[in-house]
């Protein structure tokens, strides 16, 4: 047994004209009892209208932008028998008109009520909470529009504009909101940090507008994800390298013309594997729920290759099973194919930790970021001769500058020195490698 039940405006105190701003409903759809069917607004409020039964809807007889008074034929639903209507919808409904306000005044919705509780309890420490909630009281929306932002967890307040009536923000506007937060992968503002406002700045002169490579944007993205995410510290230290780089300029001597000439970088990649088979907490990744450390039992090291598209990090695999040699030959054919955007994907993943060297360019110190899930990152900049004290008097030594950033969350600072210590003694001394 089915019986048909007619939707209609309750009686909602003296209101001529309320307006529909959004309905949720057509013909066919199912609907269950108090699901929200449409919201009604006058100048005052707004209120979401509830079916009054479980079925099927039959017929829907308003649109968005009409006029609607108590009374008015919203909706028909065929009821299943054992579900029909409630009459404790059309009670709660009623209940409401002897409120000050003609219709049901928008609630507080309970997160941000919550919210709002606990950040006046911080507000000292945490003032952006406080905005945040400020900006989802403010935004113009129906209940059930805040509802359904809520549940995906979107602060209705970074919704700067609803495309219904009067900058209304409907359901259709929360949902392209998520599509683009997801599309663009990148957080353009809310999590309590105001976004970069827009400038004009043709108004100061002229300029030329130039679009981002895929390889900018994409980094962007991710190095903005790491900033926010990790708590990093860089380290900072010198290794002497002297007899390296006599080792170094002999190897090279040696070479015939038109073979991959060894660079300091090949020495500080064999250090660094030998550093991270010394402390494997520099080998290791934390998961993604930040409850346990992942070692990694291969050796495998990023290295930062400048392109002119941007930055790309090829990765050398099994650092700790090829020689210098190798190791060259294989970072001289990438970087060639990342320069000429020829780098597969696979050749950039599975890396255990990164280098990146501006040493053939300058530079005193930098703080590179870590390039995560990776837990640490070198950064090395330009050898320099300087007066060192060796206990009797000054020798020059080539000393190379080395900037270790990682993530504090799995390294302490102790650790980090340690590590770095490491790294400096194989590479004052690379008969050490061999121990
Ligand atoms: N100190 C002094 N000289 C250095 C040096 C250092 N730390 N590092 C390199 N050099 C010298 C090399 O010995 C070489 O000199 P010669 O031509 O006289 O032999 C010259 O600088 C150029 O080296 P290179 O850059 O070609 O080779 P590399 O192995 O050191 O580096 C690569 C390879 C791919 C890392 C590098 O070419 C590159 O792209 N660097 C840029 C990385 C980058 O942009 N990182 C981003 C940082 S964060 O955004």
């Amino acid at each position: 047994m089915t019986t048909l039940i007619e939707i209609k405006v309750p009686d909602v105190g003296n209101v001529a004209e309320i307006d529909v701003v959004e309905v949720l409903i057509k013909a066919g759809d199912s609907v269950s009892l108090e699901q929200t069917i449409a919201t009604l607004e006058t100048d005052k409020a707004s209120m979401d209208l509830p079916s009054s039964a479980t079925g099927t809807v039959q017929q829907v007889y308003i649109k968005t932008g009409d006029k609607v008074s108590e009374g008015t034929l919203i909706a028909t639903v065929l009821a299943e028998a054992n579900a029909a209507s409630s009459p404790k919808t059309e009670e709660s409904i009623k209940a409401t008109k002897d409120l000050p306000q003609t219709l049901i005044p928008e609630p507080l919705p309970e997160k941000v009520a919550d919210t709002l509780a606990v950040s006046t309890q911080v507000h000292a420490q945490k003032p952006e909470i406080l905005t945040v909630s400020s900006t989802t009281q403010k935004a113009h929306a129906s209940p059930s529009v805040r509802f359904f932002a809520r549940e995906l967890g979107v602060d209705i307040g970074t919704i700067k504009a609803g495309s219904g009536r009067k900058g209304r923000i409907l359901k259709e506007d929360v949902k392209s909101f998520v599509k683009k937060f997801i599309s663009e992968g990148v957080v353009t503002s809310g999590g309590g940090i105001p976004s970069i406002p827009a400038v004009d700045f043709s108004q100061y002169g002229d300029i030329e507008t130039q679009k981002l490579s895929k390889i900018k944007r994409l980094t962007g993205q991710n190095l903005s994800r790491v900033w926010l995410n990790l708590p990093m510290v860089t380290y900072h230290d010198e290794a002497d390298i002297t007899d390296l780089e006599a080792f170094r300029n002999t190897l090279n001597a040696e070479k015939r013309n038109g073979e991959t000439k060894i660079t300091v970088l090949l020495f500080i990649i064999k250090a660094l594997v030998a550093a991270m088979q010394q402390f494997p907490s520099f080998n290791a990744s934390l998961s993604s729920d930040g409850e346990q450390l992942i070692l990694k039992k291969y050796f495998n090291i990023g290295i930062a290759v400048d392109t002119p598209n941007g930055l790309v990090v090829p990765v050398l695999r099994n650092a700790n099973n090829k020689s210098i040699n190798e190791l060259a030959g294989e970072l001289a054919e990438k970087s060639e194919k990342a320069r000429n955007g020829k780098l597969l994907p696979a050749e950039m993943q599975g890396g255990c930790l990164t280098v990146s060297s501006l040493g053939g360019i300058g530079g005193t110190a930098f703080t590179p970021i870590v390039n995560a899930p990776e837990v640490a990152i070198l950064g090395i900049t330009r050898a320099k001769i300087q007066p060192v004290w060796n206990g009797k008097e000054f020798t020059p030594r080539l000393m190379l500058p080395l900037d270790l950033t990682y993530d504090h969350r799995v390294i302490d600072g102790a650790e980090g020195a340690r590590f770095m210590a490491a790294v400096k003694q194989y590479l004052a001394d690379i008969r050490r490698l061999l121990l």
